[in-house]
Parts: C-alpha cells; sequence; structure tokens
C-alpha cells in the first residue's frame, strides 16, 4: 500500500472526505453533479465518463469485429475478443465491449452508417441496454386475471399438489387442503400462485399426463373460484397446460423451456403467458452432466433463443418471462453464481422470476441442513434476486418472503410503497395491482 507523505491515511482521508461514489445510473450521476454546485455542464462531463457498462455479443462475424473494435477505439472506448480472431483460425468471435451509456449512444449510429453497416449488431446492442435499464411497469395479463410486474416484486406462492416434491411433497395433495393453503398463500400478499401436479426434483419419477390432469381437476376450478391472483400451472406436458388452461389456470411455467412445439402451439392458441426455465436435459439427467464451458452464456443463449423460438411460434414477446433455473442441471456454485449475476438476464427484454426456495443449494451455505430449515437462507435470497431484478420470485415461504422483498424493493427504488393494514394483520401492497377480470 502506498503510504502517505504526512499525516496518518485516517487523517488525510477526514481532511479530503475521500469517498468512492455508488453512482451508477444516469441519474445518480446528475444528482451528484448537483450536489458539488457545479455548473450543468458537469453533468454531460461526468455522464460521458461515468460508470462503464460491459457487454458481451456472441457470434461476431470476424469481418464485424475488427470495425466495432475501431468504431469503439473512435468513442474512446474499447473491446476484446476472442485470441483465434486476429491470425482467423476461427470464423465468429465472443466480443466484449466497455463503454458509458452515452458512449454506447454515440456508437449505435456509427455502426449502422454505410460501409461499416453493422446494424443488426446495433440494433441487437440498443434493445440489450435498452432492457436491461428499463424499469417500466409490465402487466401480466392472464387468461382470467392479471398482475403487474416491475413496480413492485411479485411473489410467487408454490403449491404442491404432489406426493412427492422435495420439500412439501404429502402436505397439499387432498384437494380440501389443497384449496386452503392456496387461500392462504393470497391472504398472505402472493401476486402469483403456482400449481404443480409433478415433481421436477432430480430423478423425480414422471407421472403421465393424465395422473396430473386428475390432480389438477380436483383443485382448479375451485382456485378459479376463489382466487384474485393469476394461477400458474408448472408443467412440462402440453395436454396438461391445455386443461389446466381450460380449468381456470392464467399461465404456463414450464421448466423444460417451452422446448416441446406443441406446448408453444398450445400456448399461443389460448394466448396465454408463460415462464421459460432454463434446464439442460430433464429432471432425471440434469444433474448428471454440469459441466458448462461458460455457464452465465450458455444459459443466457439458450433462453435467448427459446424465446425468438417462442416469439416466432406466435407467442406475444409481453407475454413471455424467463427463469435461469436454479437448480435444473447446475451445481450449486453455479447456482450461486447465476444468483449473483441475475441482472445480466434483464437484457433479454422480458421479466425475469427466479425460483431459489428450499433448493439444496442455499442448504450447503449452512452445512448441509434439509428443506424445513432454508426459510432464512430462501428469504436472503429472495433479496437478493430482487436486487439483481427479480420480477418474480418463488417462493414456498411467501410470508416472511413477502416481508422482505418489500424492505428490498424500497431500498431499490428508494420508496416505501403503501401497504394496506387488514383487520390488524399487514397484507401485501402487491394485492393492490391485481384484478380479476369477470368471467
Ligand atoms: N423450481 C421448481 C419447480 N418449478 N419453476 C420455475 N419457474 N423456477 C423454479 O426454480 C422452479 C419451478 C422446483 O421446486 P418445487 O416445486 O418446490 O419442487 P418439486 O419440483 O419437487 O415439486
Amino acid at each position: 500500500m502506498t503510504r502517505a507523505p504526512s499525516g496518518s491515511v485516517a487523517e488525510l482521508i477526514a481532511r479530503y472526505g475521500v469517498r468512492v461514489l455508488d453512482a451508477t445510473t444516469p441519474a445518480e450521476v446528475a444528482r451528484e453533479v448537483e450536489r458539488t454546485a457545479s455548473d450543468p455542464e458537469g453533468v454531460g462531463v461526468l455522464t460521458r465518463t461515468g460508470r462503464t457498462v460491459l457487454v458481451r455479443l456472441e457470434g461476431i462475424p470476424l469481418r464485424a469485429a475488427p470495425l466495432l473494435k475501431q468504431e469503439m477505439l473512435a468513442l474512446g472506448v474499447d473491446s476484446v475478443r476472442a485470441k483465434g480472431a486476429a491470425d482467423r483460425s476461427v470464423e465468429q468471435s465472443a466480443v466484449v465491449l466497455s463503454g458509458t451509456p452515452s458512449q454506447y449512444a454515440h456508437l449505435l449510429p456509427q455502426l449502422r452508417r454505410p460501409p461499416v453497416d453493422l446494424t443488426a449488431i446495433a440494433d441487437a446492442l440498443e434493445a440489450a441496454l435498452e432492457n436491461y435499464a428499463r424499469p417500466a411497469p409490465w402487466p401480466l395479463r392472464g387468461l382470467h386475471r392479471s398482475v403487474t410486474l416491475g413496480n413492485s416484486t411479485v411473489v410467487m406462492g408454490i403449491l404442491n399438489l404432489t406426493p412427492d416434491s422435495f420439500s412439501d411433497g404429502g402436505s397439499f395433495d387432498r384437494p380440501e387442503a389443497a384449496l386452503q393453503r392456496a387461500l392462504e398463500i393470497e391472504a398472505e400478499g402472493a401476486g402469483l400462485l403456482d400449481v404443480g401436479a409433478e415433481s421436477t426434483r432430480p430423478g423425480a419419477a414422471t407421472v403421465s399426463a393424465e395422473r396430473e390432469i386428475e390432480r389438477l381437476r380436483s383443485v382448479l376450478p375451485a382456485l378459479h373460484d376463489r382466487l384474485k391472483i393469476p394461477i400458474s400451472i408448472d408443467t412440462q406436458k402440453p395436454a396438461v397446460a391445455r386443461a389446466a388452461l381450460d380449468l381456470g389456470a392464467d399461465l404456463v411455467n414450464d421448466v423444460s423451456g417451452l422446448r416441446d412445439p406443441e406446448m408453444r402451439r398450445v400456448i399461443a392458441r389460448a394466448g396465454a403467458p408463460a415462464v421459460i426455465v432454463h434446464m439442460r436435459g430433464t429432471p432425471e439427467t440434469m444433474q448428471k452432466n454440469l459441466d458448462y464451458e461458460d455457464l452465465r452464456t450458455e444459459v443466457y443463449g439458450a433462453l435467448a433463443r427459446s424465446v425468438a423460438t417462442a416469439v416466432g411460434d406466435g407467442i406475444a414477446p409481453e407475454r413471455l418471462l424467463v427463469d435461469p433455473g436454479l437448480g435444473f442441471g447446475k451445481s450449486a456454485e453455479q447456482n450461486l453464481d447465476l444468483l449473483h449475476h441475475l441482472s445480466e438476464f434483464r437484457s433479454l427484454g422480458c421479466p425475469v422470476l427466479v425460483g431459489p426456495s428450499r433448493k439444496s443449494f442455499l442448504g450447503r451455505a449452512l452445512g448441509g441442513v434439509p428443506p424445513a430449515q432454508r426459510v432464512e437462507a430462501s428469504v436472503a435470497a429472495a433479496v437478493i434476486a430482487v436486487l439483481g431484478g427479480a420480477s418474480v420470485v418463488r417462493a414456498h415461504d411467501v410470508t416472511p418472503t413477502v416481508r422482505a422483498v418489500a424492505l428490498a424493493d424500497a431500498v431499490r427504488t428508494g420508496r416505501f410503497r403503501e401497504r394496506q393494514v387488514d383487520g390488524g394483520a399487514e397484507a401485501s401492497g402487491s394485492s393492490s395491482s391485481m384484478t380479476r377480470d369477470p368471467t
């Protein structure tokens, strides 16, 4: 460490009040400039030199990589590309760009002008940057009920009608118990209910579509009659999704990422929203090969392709949510990596949903405790997800999750939201953004 020429380091820091500022957005930079009573010109100067944003692009043709670098360098920004790009031992290259938002704003028109003509790359770059920054509210219109995402984080309460789910199997497989729990989940402040009739835990036995539909038929009509919050159906089977949507479900949560074309057809035809989850393989095989060359690049790329395929097959992009699939073909460390860098998935332009609740990687953080003792870690993971920009957090323990994300939202936005006080008990404000269509 460099030693101060005179006085102790503490004294020098105290004398000059040296502080690295936690100002990342252009608005925060502007506020810091205002506080120095500087000339308004200063705002422009600082946002130009402000926080750099790293952006990774895949599959850039060799012709384009040096052009990108040249345009970036002209703006005082830099980029790196694959080693093989220089000696042409590869056909395409990944490129990482580094620039401030305003440098990117200057770069885009440069990339579009002839003879550079990298318009498609410029369009993709612009969309990803906008998606990453966009804080806009997002109405999730279910077939019967809707909820607004984006203002405050929505907790998706879990209702497993299964005898064998990893943490609550057998608790709600009787219809009366299931209805009771669903009503509690709503009263506890969840904004969505996720109903599953087949376990997806590693190695779980598969259930026939008929059996899954039978479990749902005994519960969904009552849920449809009684609930105000949208009902999501957690299934990988198109026949089950179709039946559930007919029985009153609002949206489909498919842990296999809509990979079955028939699933995409069912959802497009119904006009339902859907959650695309990343999973490599199937629940039986997913934990057998956990080798990724570059985990986040692969998960992001697979989700991006799944979204593009779904949109190509007629599912409106504003009806899609994405989920990196914690625990679905990932090691404990890989789950940590995805949770830590969740914000990257915002660039896809779909609200991000994440489901850490009671999963085994949380048990690992506590020395291997069983699912019932993972509540605090689940809540902590939910808070981390909110700060990373998740719009929806899937949870078994609804009350503590709702309470914790209320604080995380307040910190994230700098505002407290109105909370309803109902008979002395606090109810989540998320219910205020819920609507039920008269059906
Ligand atoms: N995790 C599980 C099930 N469905 N859906 C989404 N979108 N994201 C998830 O992380 C996710 C999910 C597994 O949890 P659980 O439902 O409690 O267990 P089981 O599959 O054993 O029923």
